[in-house]
């Protein structure tokens, strides 16, 4: 007889085949996973989460990997010994999933692959099918990686519709890629997404553009009109392919990171992540509970307002109050 272990402890070992199932049954939505999950939370509050966002294809999966590879090799320089590596987790919402298939990287990076590195968990997401329950799904699997031990978990999202920005501010640093050459500074403040960030990150500084965006960047953020008892978000300059600029990245990640934690800030943000995530949950749970009752008690309801019988706000009233869980 094989002896079943529990998933709880599996996960809490840092065991990548029990953290894996888990997150697949968050995006599944499936029954059951509530409670583990619930049980997961406990062990949830240490980990560093890092959103990663910005225009499709303007670098983010290179410059995560990049930054991966980079704090794996940082501590061990530190350490000199392997078991106190920091643990890389990346949970990336990819619609073009270059992390499952795509070879994007430059060589340097190619050579020296953290896939085969077991210190760094890498899970992309699909967008498609997700059914508006995609941030909390991102979000739960954030959780299993925090709970199993990561030290700094990125998540990486298009900077495009609302669910996938409210995913990179539920971060505790947000860094803005913008690559030159795309006209991604006119696409990013479109999609409204510069003042969110707290490191601006220009990509692809191998090229020669990148000193054009950078410039175009650094003045349209000194329009924003910076309040200086906050944080001023850096312009960083990186190359994936290169790897310039990485490791500066790295310490403004960390500079953020202690920047929060000193000034209590760190508490703002947490209260914020935590508001998001009921909302997000609480939004999930109404939408299934509608397609519950949508053949029935919700069919009667849905037929008063469209015969002009009821309102429609008496009618969500009547939905929250008589509506079968
Ligand atoms: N020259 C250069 N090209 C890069 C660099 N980083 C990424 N690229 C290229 O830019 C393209 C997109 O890279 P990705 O890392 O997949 O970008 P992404 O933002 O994750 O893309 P999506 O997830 O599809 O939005 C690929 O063709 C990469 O090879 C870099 O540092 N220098
Ligand atoms: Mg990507």
């Amino acid at each position: 007889m094989v002896m079943q272990t529990d998933p709880i402890d599996d996960i809490l070992a840092g065991k990548q085949l029990a953290i894996a199932r888990m997150i697949s049954r968050a995006e599944r939505n499936d029954a059951g996973f509530r409670e583990q999950l619930a049980a997961l939370y406990a062990f949830t509050g240490k980990a560093h989460i890092v959103g990663v966002t910005g225009s499709p294809g303007s670098g983010k999966s290179s410059l995560v990997r990049a930054l991966a590879q980079a704090a794996r090799s940082q501590t061990a320089k530190i350490n000199h010994s392997k078991d106190t590596h920091q643990k890389i987790g990346i949970v990336a919402i990819d619609p073009s999933s270059p992390f499952s298939g795509g070879a994007i990287m430059g060589d340097r990076i190619r050579m020296n692959d953290i896939a085969n590195d077991e210190g760094v968990f890498i899970r992309s997401m699909a967008t498609r099918g997700a059914l508006g329950g995609l941030a909390r799904a991102a979000l739960d699997a954030v959780d299993v990686l925090d709970a199993a031990g990561y030290d700094l978990i990125f998540i990486e999202t298009v900077g495009v519709g609302q669910d996938e920005v409210d995913i990179a501010r539920a971060a505790h640093s947000v860094i803005v890629v913008s690559a030159p050459g795309m006209g991604d500074d006119v696409q990013t403040i479109k999609a409204g997404i510069l003042e969110i960030a707290d490191i601006h990150v220009v990509s692809k500084c191998d090229r020669p553009d990148a000193n054009k965006t950078i410039n175009e960047l650094k003045s349209m953020l000194l329009l924003a009109m910076p309040d200086h008892s906050k944080w001023q978000p850096p312009v960083m300059p990186t190359s994936a392919q290169s790897g310039d600029g990485i490791h500066a990245l790295l310490g403004q990640i960390d500079a953020h990171r202690k920047w929060l934690n000193e000034t209590g800030e760190m508490t703002n943000r947490q209260t914020q992540i935590a508001e998001s995530r009921i909302l997000k949950r609480a939004e999930e749970m109404l939408r299934s509970r509608f397609t519950l009752n949508r053949n029935g008690f919700a069919a009667t309801l849905i037929e008063k307002v469209a015969k002009r019988q009821m309102d429609p706000y008496a009618a969500a009233i009547k939905f929250f109050d008589e509506g079968e869980v």
